[in-house]
């Protein structure tokens, strides 16, 4: 086929066997690549139930039919597994020239499974597979580690690395490149761990597939150009994404001393503004026209790459009202491996058991030095608060009860990323709806909202909702390029359209592969959790109970009755029941009967 190779890399490290397999052409045009791939092979390949951190669970590493030709932004990669920290489907994208190596090596993705019996890295280099002892990196941090086999491996390869976190299975371990570049929030760091690979290295140096028209260069070329004449270019390239720092404020969405707030006090010290002014240098992901990795100097003069979301979490989360102060929680949280959001939420979620005297020697509102050594003590699970908050905020509100569930800010365990619901039922669905827990990438609906109907609970607004995921969770995980110049400076959809016809020779059928993706993603998550309720796919209580307190917006809070009608029309127009299970009809149309058999043992199908 053109434009895929075609061909998956398969690594068992319990045997110390290696394959290559070719990939059946059907799957790739109905799942496409990154996520689309990874929950098909995922559904197929692992029974059900099992522990994520055994060597049962697979780990799969998938470019797409774009990686790594000419074109706006084609260097990322999709890591999946399920996820140790929600029990059902985890995946997360992450900008490393590791893609670009894969597809040069000749695959379209690879899958670790098993589990080695030591510390040992892998070395990819086209066909050829080692897998090395890795006893002196084990411990080390991904910045050091980094630099270790970049010694060994020169600049010309891509790496995939897990900090200390990961090592000691830390919940939300992620993986780490590029000493910046972290993804892989639902544990995926922790699933690299618990197989014992502290690394991936992969040196591609085959020519990329064949694309079914030569047309396609020029094409990327053109699309690159127009992304760079858009109007918003020059100040995207000035501040990226942490200029949310401010609109958040202003929108009241800015999340606050565990989201009891929407506004903060500080937000002018640590936003794009800020950011701008203290810039040293900008970082980029492979192929990317529009760079938005901004780096400033901590603290300890190190360099810390920040995006909106870092800030927000280690920022005005948990009431850190310094820019630097928050750049050097970030530069621990990349070190260790740890994700920033859900590192964020566990140390405010932390903060407010402290204050309300359920956490004993824990952690006051604001305090970095002490928000930096219980960082590093969850990614080493030193003592019995890291290990506590290693498990995240689900799994330690329901250690430690005392009604702390009540302040913990997850959906299906994954924590919630930064932005404040209370007065925002649009964004809040996203966040419950969302295919992995409570991550914005799906549909980060809030930015439509705030500028139309913000308080309405309509039909359109979910309509908006499936909308956005479908082209960000359907489209561009799929195809695993990055959504901002679309998202962030409005380059022109088409233009991906005509990459991938380019690349591939086909139309896309955007509708079928999204809603085939997200109804199998579904119905892995029931699978595992033996049935489904409405509760799963419901927001944190407190955006429910806790009025906002303060602010323009203050006395806002969703309505649950309201809320509920929203999901069911939800349900309806994915073609789900009003369970939200899957109906046999839509299982049929998106020719997914496959799962049927499955399905039917833990929960009753209808019509
Ligand atoms: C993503 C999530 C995000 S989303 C951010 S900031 W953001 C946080 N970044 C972290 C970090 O940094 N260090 C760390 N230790 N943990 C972190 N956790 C958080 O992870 C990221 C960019 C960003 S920056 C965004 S919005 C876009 N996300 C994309 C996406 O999801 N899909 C896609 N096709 N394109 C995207 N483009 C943008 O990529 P996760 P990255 Mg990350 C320091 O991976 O698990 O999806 O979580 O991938 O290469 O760093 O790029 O304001
Ligand atoms: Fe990577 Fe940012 Fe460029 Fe996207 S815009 S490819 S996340 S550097």
């Amino acid at each position: 086929m053109k434009g895929w190779t075609g061909r998956l890399l398969r690594i068992n490290l319990s045997t110390g066997k290696h394959w290559v397999q070719d990939l059946d052409p059907s799957i790739l045009i109905n799942y496409v690549g990154g996520r689309g791939l990874a929950v098909k092979l995922l559904w197929d390949e692992l029974p059900r139930g099992i522990d994520p951190l055994s060597p049962l669970n697979k780990l799969i590493i998938a470019a797409g039919p774009l990686t790594g030709y000419p074109g706006p932004n084609t260097g990322k990669l999709v890591i999946a597994a399920k996820s140790p920290l929600t029990g059902g489907y985890g995946d997360g994208n992450i900008g490393s020239w590791a893609s670009v190596h894969l597809r040069k090596a000749g695959f379209d993705a690879m899958i670790i499974e098993g589990a080695s019996s030591r510390p040992v890295y892998i070395y990819v280099e086209n066909e050829g597979v080692e897998v090395k002892p890795a006893d002196d990196l084990w411990g080390l941090d991904t910045f050091t580690t980094e630099d270790k086999l970049r010694s060994i491996y020169g600049s010309n390869v891509g790496m995939l690395i897990i900090g200390p976190a990961g090592e000691n299975l830390v919940r939300f371990a992620t993986v780490v490149a590029q000493k910046g570049r972290s993804g892989g929030r639902p544990g995926m760091g922790a699933v690299m761990g618990s197989k014992r690979v502290k690394a991936i290295v992969i040196r591609g140096t085959k020519p990329l597939p064949q694309p079914a028209d030569q047309a396609l260069s020029k094409i990327g070329v053109e699309a690159d150009l127009a992304a760079k004449a858009k109007q918003n270019y020059g100040f995207w390239l000035r501040q990226g994404t942490t200029a949310t720092v401010e609109w958040a404020q202003e929108a009241s969405v800015l999340p606050t001393l565990n989201y009891r707030e929407g506004q903060f006090d500080y937000y002018d010290k640590i936003g794009g503004v800020m950011v701008e002014k203290s810039n040293v240098t900008t970082r980029s992901c492979p192929n990317c026209v529009m760079p938005c990795g901004h780096v400033v100097k901590d603290l300890e003069d190190q360099l810390s790459e920040l995006d909106y979301e870092n800030i927000a979490m280690l920022g005005s989360n948990i009431g850190v009202g310094d820019l630097q102060e928050v750049a050097y929680l970030n530069r621990l949280a990349d070190m260790m491996g740890l994700d920033t959001i859900s590192l964020g939420s566990t140390l405010g979620w932390a903060m407010e058991a402290t204050e309300r005297g359920l956490i004993k020697d824990g952690l006051e509102w604001g305090d970095y030095r002490r928000a930096a050594e219980v960082t590093l003590d969850i990614a080493h699970q030193r003592t019995e608060l890291g290990r506590l908050l290693g498990l995240g905020v689900r799994g330690a509100s329901s250690r430690i009860g005392g009604g702390s569930e009540g302040f913990a800010m997850h959906v299906k365990g994954l924590e919630v990323s930064a932005y404040d619901c209370h007065a925002a039922p649009g964004m809040a669905l996203a966040f419950a709806t969302s295919p992995i827990g409570a991550h914005h990438k799906d549909a980060w609906v809030i930015s439509w909202e705030v500028q139309t109907n913000r308080f309405a609970y309509s039909r359109d607004k979910v309509l908006k909702v499936i909308e956005l995921q479908n082209i960000r969770g359907g489209w561009f995980e799929v195809m695993v390029g990055c959504r901002l110049p679309w998202v962030e400076i409005g380059l022109e959809l088409d233009w991906y359209w005509r990459m991938y016809k380019a690349a591939t020779g086909l139309d896309l059928d955007l509708e079928g592969v999204a809603n085939r993706v997200y109804t199998l993603i579904r119905a892995y998550w029931i699978r595992e959790y033996g049935g489904w309720l409405r509760d799963y796919d419901t927001p944190p209580a407190r955006w429910f109970k806790d009025p906002l307190s303060k602010g323009p917006l203050k006395g806002s809070r969703l309505n649950y009755d309201a809320y509920q009608q929203m999901l069911t029309w939800y349900y309806e127009a994915r073609g789900w029941d009003e369970r939200g299970v899957p109906r046999r009809s839509t299982l049929r149309r998106l020719g997914l009967e496959y799962v049927e058999g499955d399905l039917s043992k833990v929960i009753d199908l209808r019509d």
